[in-house]
């Protein structure tokens, strides 16, 4: 496979101004006719050929304003159709026929659960009909949906019904119209025996929508937290950005089968069933969160992606980045917005850090790519967030909310560049952000090391910063780039933050510094006590950052710091020394011994007022094993786990009754609610439970049984189990697991819970289980989520999946090999973790590149090509 580049990008030779598609759906034989309107472009010479995309078409008939073509007049391959002479303005008719039933991939027109749907982000629309597409053709659609009526009733696409009926031999019609130009990528179809929940809301300027959420019947309980979500993301969209829904009707459909959370098809939103339907006694809160969070996504992008849309797929952070800032703002607006910084800031600097430090590392703006669908990372969603986030920082809030009125304004119904956006924040600001843009090209994760010095003499501070960047595959040499540090100085006498006062400037107390240069020095003036530094705080820049604390100022940062996040970014660095110390005893084979300081700091956390149970919640995590892993300069899973389990027992020991306190201090039989209240205190209720859980306390053996038993909602009830299930206590786990399973076998999205619970367990049995999983009925490697929840969540199990005779890496391989043919995006996906074997030890590395040279033996899809051959190179 060929890559593409995005120095090649050309406008189109044609475009497209209207698509009329008439569907005739069957499961092995669906015919699409299209009618495409097409203009040349007058800068492109009229020799040009008119290339169309095709993928996995049965080519019917051709015709050129109604004249059929023949074969000499065009040239068909895998990849699509030429045709070597066409009019400057014309149409074109064909017909394919499509095989939605036996298609595995789900990109394109599929069936799941026996319903039709497609997805079409990002070249799937090329499945469907021969098409020029790219996301800088945009037109307007109408299309036509026919069916059986007794098992498609219900017949979806984009924009309005306008017209419907019935037809000979049982089938059924209607006709939908979208009037907004959309590329193909946004393009939906579903129909099937579907049921609708409704809903109105009222838009700023008065207008009605109609919301509609389509689910299987047994589902229709499950959709209100979907639509209050939906219904509070419209509300902030107009509040916060002034956008308002331009259509009268908003549809979402929730599927079984689905490569993706959700899709922003303009008016009629696919979902991923996982990420829309919620019950208290199916979902858990973090369930019920990131519905929310998703739906507002999807929603949100109907302006950043649908009205303004990419000009090309390098520039997908465009619409990504900007998006999941938005998103990321919409949660922390509605549920507490310390909280889900810190969350969100916790999974960044695991998975998106690791990312950025392994042998796929690309910048948010890639240059190049074999296969657009491995795109769709980390790196292009969330370091993108955090650049639009710094971007609105370094602007500030009301230049940046008027720079986007102009970019939505400017660009309404184009497809545009990142330099337009980040052009857009230029003039409303006046900033000059031409070193800022190089964090689109850069890949890596910039490393800042500081060092500071007080001068008693002359009451200064001498901050010294330096940058680096490490090479990345393809990019050996790092400019230095923009980096805004918001930070304090945090006084030792007072306890309070310190005036900033730099080159004679007051700052305030809490203000923002520029590194631009590979090194700089702040010099504080006029500074009264000796200062702690509080740096980086709410992270304002997506870097790591060191500098020589030593425990007693973490801890004193711990409880003095007045920005919430650097308080928790302080116990999670004074755990992490801790947590050195304790790996390298267990790798030298020396006795543990626990940091009294981390102890003292959890017991003032645990008895102190506890204003905020969401923040305390956090405090009381420990650092992930995959976060301690990414700090290590070679992973070595046992002695993490041990380290870690050693501190949580140590803990535990040392502060029973306090954590046991803090569990009946937050128990409650209020009816349920997914209210940031309740979540919190759920959160620590189960947190202290943890703790208890993790010396196999007797009362707290008993406590999970009996919250097990309760089954008040599915939050308790799974956290409760999940204890039950990681202890030694399989007496009690093997029949509470086989009765949840039993009860909850008809609900997939409770059996995908089922699978994660048992194959994240420490114990060693754990890869015999998955291999009995997979053979259960509930086990379908087509799936998408049953593969996440079962292999996946299997690969995330480290002391298990890192097996020293590496069948772990064996049974990744071989599932990735299956999926390779049957959903090539979900298996360039799922061999991940192996391509991260330079982390490891040399016995480990070999074993899981072993895995990727078996892989790389087949017969690829590029998908899996792409990943492996980085992976190898
Ligand atoms: N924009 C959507 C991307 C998406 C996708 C991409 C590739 C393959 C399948 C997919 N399903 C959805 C989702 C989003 O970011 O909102
Ligand atoms: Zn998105």
């Amino acid at each position: 496979p060929q890559p593409v580049y995005l120095s090649d990008y050309q406008p189109p030779a044609y475009r497209v101004t209207h698509t009329e598609l008439t569907f005739d759906l069957d499961p092995a034989a669906t015919r699409v006719k299209a009618r495409l309107l097409i203009e040349r472009n007058d800068q492109i010479s009229d020799e040009a050929p008119l290339v169309l995309d095709g993928e996995q078409l049965k080519l019917i008939s051709l015709a050129i304003d109604g004249n059929a073509l023949t074969e000499a007049d065009y040239q068909l391959d895998d990849n699509g159709l030429r045709i070597h002479t066409v009019p400057a303005s014309f149409s074109l008719e064909s017909e394919v026929e499509i095989a939605p039933s036996t298609n595995t991939a789900l990109e394109g027109l599929y069936q799941s659960s026996g319903m039709y749907c497609t997805q079409c982000e990002a070249e799937g629309f090329r499945r469907i009909t021969f098409y020029p597409d790219r996301p800088d053709v945009m037109a307007t659609f109408t299309v036509t949906v026919i069916g059986d009526l007794q098992k498609e009733p219900i017949l979806l696409a984009n924009g309005n019904p306008v017209a419907s009926g019935q037809l000979e031999g049982g089938r059924h019609f209607v006709k939908w119209e979208d009037p907004h130009p959309k590329p193909c990528y946004l393009f939906a179809l579903v129909a099937g025996n579907l049921h609708k929940v409704e809903d109105h809301f009222t838009t700023m300027s008065g207008r009605d929508v109609t919301l509609q959420i389509w689910v299987e019947e047994e589902n229709l309980d499950k959709t209100e937290h979907a639509m209050a979500s939906l219904k509070r993301s419209m509300v902030w969209d107009e509040q916060t950005y002034g956008r308002e829904y331009d259509l009268d009707l908003f549809m979402i459909v929730a599927v079984n089968d689905f490569n993706m959370g959700a899709m922003e098809n303009k008016g009629l939103n696919i979902f991923n069933s996982a990420a829309v339907l919620t019950h208290p006694q199916t979902a858990t809160d973090a369930a019920f969160q990131n519905v929310e969070g998703i739906v507002a996504h999807e929603y949100f992008h109907n302006w950043s992606g649908n009205r303004v849309t990419c000009r090309d797929w390098f520039q997908l952070s465009l619409k990504e980045g900007f998006t999941v800032f938005r998103d990321q703002c919409f949660s922390a607006d509605t549920n507490s917005a310390p909280v889900k910084r810190i969350q969100d800031v916790s999974f960044f600097r695991t998975a998106q850090f690791a990312e950025d430090a392994g042998p796929t590392a690309h910048p948010i703006r890639p240059d190049h790519f074999i296969e657009i669908t491995n795109f769709y990372t980390l790196t292009i969603y969330e370091k993108g967030a955090e650049v639009v986030r710094m971007l609105c920082n370094l602007v500030g809030w009301e230049n940046f909310r008027r720079g986007s009125d102009a970019y939505f304004e400017r660009f309404d119904g184009q497809a545009v560049t990142i330099e337009d956006f980040v052009e857009c924040m230029a003039q409303a600001s006046g900033e000059d952000l031409s070193q800022f843009m190089r964090w689109y090209s850069q890949a890596g994760t910039p490393e800042i090391d500081a060092y500071g010095e007080y001068d008693y003499v002359h009451s200064e501070y001498r901050l010294t910063l330096r940058q680096r960047t490490p090479a990345t595959p393809g990019q050996p040499e790092k400019l230095p780039l923009h980096i805004p540090i918001r930070m304090g100085l945090v006084g030792t006498k007072s306890g309070q933050d310190l005036t900033l006062t730099l080159a004679g400037e007051k700052l305030g107390k809490d203000a923002v510094i520029h590194l631009r240069d590979d090194e700089h020095t702040f010099v504080f003036t006029n500074v009264a006590e000796a200062p702690v530094p509080s740096l980086l705080r709410d992270f304002s820049a997506p870097v790591k950052l060191n500098f020589p604390y030593s425990r007693e100022e973490l801890a004193f940062l711990l409880t003095h710091d007045s920005d919430g996040f650097n308080r928790w970014d302080a116990g999670q660095r004074l755990a992490m020394l801790a947590l050195d110390d304790l790996i390298a005893a267990h790798r030298n084979g020396v006795e543990k011994v626990m940091d009294s300081r981390v102890t003292e700091a959890f017991r003032a956390l645990l008895t102190g007022s506890t204003a905020n149970k969401a923040v305390l919640s956090e405090m009381l995590t420990l650092p992930s094993e995959a976060y301690i892993a990414e700090q290590q300069p070679i992973v070595d899973v046992d002695a993490i786990h041990a380290a870690r389990e050693f501190v949580r027992q140590s803990l535990a020991l040392v502060l029973r009754a306090e954590f046991m306190a803090i569990f009946e201090a937050n128990r409650t039989d209020e009816p349920y609610a997914p209210t940031p209240e309740q979540i919190a205190q759920r959160s620590l209720k189960n947190i202290a439970l943890s703790y208890l859980m993790s010396i196999e306390d007797e009362k707290a053996v008993a406590l999970c049984e009996e919250q097990v038993a309760a089954d008040h909602n599915m939050t308790d009830v799974r956290h409760a189990l999940t204890l039950l299930v990681h202890s030694d206590r399989d007496d009690l786990s093997a029949p509470a697991l086989k009765a949840f399973g039993e009860k909850w076998a008809h609900d997939p999205l409770v059996m995908d819970q089922w699978f994660t619970i048992q194959v994240t367990r420490p114990q060693p049995d754990v890869l015999e289980r998955v291999q009995f999983l997979m053979q259960q009925p509930a086990f379908s490697i087509k799936n998408p989520n049953k593969v996440r929840a079962l292999i996946g969540a299997f690969a995330q199990n480290r002391v298990n999946f890192h097996r020293l005779d590496g069948k772990g890496y064996a049974l990744l391989a071989d599932v990735v090999i299956e999926l390779n043919r049957l959903n090539p995006e979900i298996a360039a996906r799922l061999v991940t973790p192996l391509t991260r074997w330079q982390r490891f030890d040399e016995n480990r590395q070999s074993l899981m590149r072993a895995q990727l040279e078996r892989i790389k033996k087949e017969p690829l899809s590029s998908n899996v090509y792409e990943v492996v051959e980085k992976a190898l190179a």
